[in-house]
């Protein structure tokens, strides 16, 4: 099982506009809504490439109802916790003169510690030595900065193993629970570090200082080019295929459910960056945050490098 733990679920709406211009009454050609977050995304994208996932996290109002039933019409297993508050609205704009695209992300409810204690209940629910649990997104409000790291002492404890994709303070005390997988980009790296990181070299040994402090799988992501990946001592620096992005809204989702997949099915290591960053390199070739297409996926992993870094 891959459980994702979405905290603050939103209802990503993605616009396509002819041009998005500021300061003028823009009409959308096109208007989509799904259930969102960075952990429902990378569920959707689970679900899309085979895997047993079940998404929890906490939900609530019209909104939350709303991804429930979306989740439920796609097949995909979930048990949120209720909060009074309505579940946030993350806006996309794309232009389609451009490609340009730009987020607004709503703040969502503010959580108190009945939601969090419900929701420990159900990450831990079940949860055997063989199962991967995805910690994605920023808290919401009333959240403390140390939520994920309690989550993944919990998780741990279960012999599970937390994969971590999150920023700032919520990442700074999640390491200190050990994860077995982070994937901070090289800003979120260097703040993390206090250090300024200049080349490939220093961001691989930002790699090793993680896999040295215990994190099994620390990823330092590079944007386009790819990213460098450190696991049982090896570091490996891994090429992105090069590709005509549609929407790049979860692509980091897309790759960290790609690498929960891998890994949950036993995947050497190699093949694993290979295949998770075609899977997020599949994501920017749909309209959809979240959505990728295992024709894309087989085909990308076949353009993904992959070498050793002495
Ligand atoms: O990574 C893309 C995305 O998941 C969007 O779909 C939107 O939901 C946003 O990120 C939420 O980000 P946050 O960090 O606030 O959880």
């Amino acid at each position: 099982m891959i459980k994702t733990v979405t905290l603050n679920a939103a209802v990503d709406k993605t616009y396509y506009l002819d041009a998005f211009l500021p300061e003028s009454v823009n009409r959308a050609a096109e208007v989509y809504a799904v259930p969102g977050g960075k952990g429902l995304n990378a569920a959707r994208v689970v679900h899309a490439l085979g895997g047993r996932t079940q998404a929890t996290g906490i939900v609530g109002g019209s909104n939350g109802q709303f991804i429930r039933t979306g989740l439920d019409a796609a097949g995909i297993a979930h048990d949120f916790a209720e909060t009074e508050g309505e579940s946030r609205l993350c806006l996309n704009f794309i232009s389609r003169e451009t490609n340009a695209s730009t987020e607004v992300l709503e703040p969502g409810p503010t959580i108190g510690e009945a939601e969090l204690a419900q929701v420990a209940l159900k990450v831990t629910d079940g949860l055997t030595d063989s199962d991967i649990v995805i910690l994605s997104g920023s808290l919401p409000k009333g959240a403390p900065a140390e939520t994920y790291g309690k989550l993944i002492a919990l998780i741990r404890q279960s012999g599970a193993r937390a994969f971590l994709d999150t920023s700032g303070a919520a990442l700074v005390h999640g390491l200190e629970a050990t994860p077995f997988f982070i994937k901070p980009n090289k800003d979120e790296a260097e703040a993390l570090l206090g250090i300024s990181v200049r080349d490939e070299h220093e961001v691989a040994a930002t790699v090793r200082h993680w896999m040295a402090a215990g994190i099994a799988c620390p990823i330092v992501t590079l944007g386009a080019s790819g990213s460098i990946a450190g696991f049982g001592g090896t570091c490996y620096r891994v090429h992105a295929p090069r590709i005509e992005a549609v929407n790049t809204v979860g692509c980091g989702d897309s790759f960290v459910a790609g690498m929960a997949v891998a890994m949950r099915g036993g995947m050497p290591i190699r093949e694993a960056l290979r295949f998770a960053t075609a899977v997020g390199a599949a994501n920017a070739l749909t309209r959809h945050a979240g959505e990728v297409y295992e024709s894309d996926v087989l085909r990308l992993t076949e353009q993904v490098e992959v070498t050793e870094l002495s």
